[in-house]
């Protein structure tokens, strides 16, 4: 994985925001469930793109083209992560999906891989606002040992090869490591190819 700390500075983090606030807009941050269980995650999350990160009680995780409670299509991905994706991810084909992860004080995401995509050759990139996130990472095997890393608004993470399918997770924020958020809080976007077709003009 690249992990290019700080990637972002103080005025690419406030562009971005005003970008985020403007797909939150159009299609809100939702509280996504558990399947079969139907338990509330506490992240929140919304999505921009072609395509979007969703899961419920009834049908699981997937991705889908519209929102599950307005029921309309994504807001486009902004221009500024169009141009992140470009410069470092290293694949000649734009993300479909930029998932918006909204972490409130008290919100954390279990150990998990992210496979509900068709093609795992793409990378997924990451991009960190507000407060710090403690993430963990392992190994293939929920086995493998972890680290733990801090991420710090602005810290942009490429994740590609190998460690595409490491076990990961946020272990938990650290409220009030960061002023870019008035009310508090991490925001993660995870931008990503979901299907394995390229089609052109695109
Ligand atoms: C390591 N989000 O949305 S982003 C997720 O901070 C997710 O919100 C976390 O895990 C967050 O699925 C972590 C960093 C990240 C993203 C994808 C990975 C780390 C990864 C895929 C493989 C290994
Ligand atoms: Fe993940």
């Amino acid at each position: 994985m690249q992990y290019y700390p700080q990637h972002l500075d103080a005025a690419a983090q406030t562009a971005l925001l005003g970008a985020i606030r403007e797909i939150i807009a159009a299609a809100p941050l939702y509280t996504p469930a558990m399947p079969r269980s139907g338990k509330p995650m506490s992240v929140r999350m919304t999505n921009a793109g072609p395509l979007g990160w969703v899961t419920d009680k009834e049908h699981g995780y997937r991705y889908q083209a519209t929102h599950p409670v307005t029921g309309r299509p994504w807001p486009t991905i902004p221009p500024l992560l169009l141009d992140l994706w470009d410069g470092v991810s290293g694949y000649p084909h734009p993300p479909e999906a930029c998932l918006i992860n909204y972490y409130a004080g008290d919100a954390k995401m279990g150990l998990h891989q992210d496979r509900d995509e068709e093609d795992f050759a793409a990378p997924v990139l990451s991009v960190s606002l507000g407060d710090t996130g403690v993430f963990r990472v392992g190994g293939k095997s929920r086995k493998d040992p972890t680290q733990k890393f801090e991420l710090k608004s602005g810290d942009v993470f490429v994740l590609d090869g190998d460690d595409r399918l490491a076990f990961h997770g946020i272990d938990r924020i650290l409220p009030g490591t960061s002023n870019l958020l008035p009310e508090g809080g991490r925001f993660n976007l995870t931008l990503r190819r979901v299907t394995s077709r390229i089609y052109l003009n695109s």
